[in-house]
């Protein structure tokens, strides 16, 4: 095999998560992530392919659809949770193709936040990156993971210094923070009065906090994001009879950055440690100021003062205030540090940089 180090063209091998097509918002902000760094990949001359659950959608890049029943997601098992897999299960069906391709491509980058990757990866011919797109969930998956670690050094990858943190082995993990194809965010100088939240509308993103926040602070709360389980919304509007709040539904991006634009502000009030926390780019991509809970991967992307603000976690007095005082934040700022640190090509730096590395160490 001839040396494929600083190869001017990868054959790149994308394994995607098991919990929903991409293009449905299931997967969360791993779709994203995924579609951004294979874009990313293309423009430097590497080639790209992805394999994921049939009915997957993904502009411009090859996708090999493979049937097959959709994998519980990890964020609702509790810590001691056997691994499931059910009956013709996506993740295997994923695995066996993405086995039987593996002498086509030089590495494969695997999404996946789940047991059998990280388990199969000494049995497979190519190096194997792990991009962990969450913290620690269960103790089986912080296993293999760090099993994978010990046995090929750097192949790990997380979003933030916080996830990487939630692992034993967190400062083995390499950071590779995310990034936007910021040609789809168009910057809006001027906001109307509305405040924004997007995301997963599930209890580990704290949508509880946002709602009461910009109800106390007078201004109307506008929600986007996928909605996998309505009663949980049910619970929530019933908490929360004001209705100073409208659900606006699960946008494209397209969509959503036009309507995201336009907020005075966007309010990240996670409960759990926030991987990342893409959302936060996309507001500052288009001049939004963000407010967040210093917790997680939003905590290491606001420049508090200068991009947005960070509070207290879990304090909506501090929320409240941080909203009074986003008129002191230049939108401006905000498309800058998108800009510098979470463009395409920042992050195709950092993740062609990673994956040159695990070809180096694997002497390929
Ligand atoms: N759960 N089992 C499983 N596998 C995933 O890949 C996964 C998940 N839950 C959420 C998720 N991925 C993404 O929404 C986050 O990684 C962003």
């Amino acid at each position: 095999m001839p040396s494929t180090v600083n190869r001017t063209s990868l054959n790149l091998l994308f394994t995607s998560t098991p919990v929903g097509p991409i293009g449905s918002g299931l997967g969360g902000g791993v779709e994203l992530t995924l579609h951004n760094i294979a874009l990313a990949m293309q423009q430097r001359g590497h080639r790209v392919t992805v394999v994921a659950p049939a009915s997957s959608d993904l502009a411009n890049i090859e996708v090999i659809q493979v049937a097959g029943q959709l994998q519980p997601t990890a964020q609702t098992q509790g810590r001691q949770s056997p691994i499931c897999l059910p009956e013709n299960a996506v993740l295997a069906n994923l695995w066996e193709q993405a086995y039987d391709l593996q002498d086509e491509y030089d590495l494969i980058c695997n999404f996946a936040y789940d047991w059998l990757p990280f388990y199969l990866t000494p049995f497979f011919r190519r190096p194997i990156a792990h991009l962990v797109s969450m913290g620690s969930l269960t103790d089986a998956m912080d296993q293999v993971i760090g099993q994978v670690t010990n046995r090929f050094p750097g192949t790990i990858g997380v979003h933030s210094q916080a996830q990487a943190a939630t692992f034993a082995f967190g400062d083995r993990c390499r950071c590779l923070e995310n990034g936007l194809d910021l040609a789809l965010y168009q910057f809006q100088p001027q906001a109307d009065s509305y405040l924004g939240w997007v995301g997963r509308i599930a209890p580990e993103k704290g949508i509880e906090d946002a709602i009461a926040a910009a109800a106390k602070a007078g201004l109307p709360l506008k929600i986007w994001g996928a909605m996998p389980d309505p009663d949980y919304w049910q619970t929530v509007c019933q908490q929360y009879s004001d209705r100073s709040f409208h659900y606006e539904g699960f946008l494209s991006t397209q969509d959503l950055q036009h309507a995201l634009g336009h907020c005075t502000g966007l309010l990240m009030t996670p409960k759990w440690i926030e991987a990342f926390g893409n959302v936060a780019i996309e507001a500052l991509a288009c001049g939004v100021p963000v407010i967040a809970y210093r917790r997680g991967g939003p905590a290491e992307i606001v420049e508090s003062g200068k991009t947005g603000w960070l509070v207290e976690p879990d304090n909506v007095d501090e929320l409240i205030w941080a909203i009074d005082r986003l008129d002191q934040i230049d939108r401006q700022a905000c498309r800058h540090q998108a800009e510098a640190r979470f463009s395409l090509q920042a992050m195709g730096d950092r993740i062609e940089a990673w994956f040159q590395s695990i070809l180096l160490a694997a002497d390929l």
